[in-house]
């Protein structure tokens, strides 16, 4: 029998798409282009470790703690150590933030163009039961001149700058979702041939939705007017769906149409998310494939940062899911 799939075309592969669009980048020398790879290249090699988890005894908190005070769990650090190796050799990169590092992580290479924000594995707590886990990055240009050390202002700059973002979803399959500003595009991991391929090209996100995903556990800590929101969502009959992994929530309610919320509460009273790497990179995904993301208030992007580690609550999702979540909770 003659196998069909021999006529099929292999598909864009990411390094030939980055190529095709460097030309679209305003700065085009190739070395964001090269950047992406290498955060690809790592994500290759997470995905690698990720899928040995169970087998290697590699997953299971290490017994420390990183700076917000959670476990730290092996992979949280292997991966943390995987992109930081990666970003460093590839030369482009002078400084990067992680959520696994209390300080500023400074590659003493002031000829670096960029600084990255990354998470290097969200979800953290769901290794061990092997549900989806993610990374998240966002990408800056420096502000102060080449050359020279870095500064603060390299560091904490709003959302609105960055000039790419992106996330690695370790999933049912590996996947790569980035944007540099000209939409978004996802590309999906074959193992086999070790590469990604685009699996999703100029991805859009419904503008309405049915699905919202917040842990309603802590409702009853939840302000009066998003317990409205929550009611309306339940009287409309929206489909509720939280795995507790921001990239996979996220990457669902992208393809679906829907909204995902981490609010206020009484535990945390600012919110969970950290803006620099998990909440404007997502934002800015978000705005790029045509929904909004949002503190309750105000853009996510428009949020200058006063620290590395700050929370903010997140609002994302569907442009009129979250314009009615925000409507709602600003009545009251
Ligand atoms: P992490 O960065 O420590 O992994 O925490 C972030 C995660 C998100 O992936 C997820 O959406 C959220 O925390 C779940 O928190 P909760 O269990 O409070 O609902
Ligand atoms: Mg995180």
């Amino acid at each position: 029998m003659e196998d069909s799939r021999i006529a099929l075309p292999i598909g864009t592969a990411l390094d030939r798409f980055i190529k095709n669009k460097q030309g679209e980048f305003q700065y085009a020398t190739g070395e964001l282009s090269q950047l992406l790879r290498d955060m690809a290249l790592a994500g290759k090699v997470v995905n690698r470790e990720i899928n040995k988890a169970g087998l290697i005894n590699i997953a299971g908190a290490i017994g420390t703690q990183n700076i917000q005070g959670e476990d730290q769990q092996k992979l949280d650090v292997l991966a943390n150590i995987r992109f930081i190796r990666a970003l460093t050799k590839g030369g482009e990169v002078c400084a990067i933030i992680s959520e696994e590092d209390e300080e500023v992580i400074d590659l003493s290479n002031n000829k670096g163009k960029y600084v990255v924000a990354i998470d290097p594995l969200d979800g953290s707590s769901n290794i061990d039961v092997n549900v989806s886990i993610g990374t998240i990055f966002s990408v800056y240009r420096r502000v102060t001149p080449i050359g020279n050390p870095i500064q603060k202002e390299d560091i904490l700059q709003k959302g609105d700058k960055q000039v790419a973002a992106g996330y690695l979803l370790y999933g049912s399959s590996t996947m790569l979702v980035y944007t540099t500003g000209h939409g978004v595009n996802g590309f999906t991991y074959e193992p086999s041939l070790g590469e990604y391929f685009l699996s999703h090209q100029d991805m859009c996100i419904p503008e309405e939705g049915n699905i919202f995903s917040i842990n309603e556990g802590s409702f009853n800590s939840f302000s009066s007017g998003l317990k409205q929101y929550i009611e309306h969502c339940r009287a409309s009959e929206y489909t509720a769906r939280y795995i507790g992994s921001l990239v996979a929530d996220f990457h669902r309610n992208l393809l679906k149409g829907g909204i995902y919320i981490y609010p206020a509460t009484a535990k945390a009273e600012k919110g969970k998310l950290r803006l620099m790497y998990e909440c404007n990179a997502l934002a800015f995904i978000i705005e790029q494939a045509g929904g909004i993301a949002s503190d309750g208030k105000k853009r996510i992007l428009d949020i200058e940062p006063t620290e590395m580690h700050q929370r903010v609550p997140f609002f994302v999702g569907s442009k009129k899911m979250v314009e009615k979540a925000e409507a709602t909770i600003n009545a009251v």
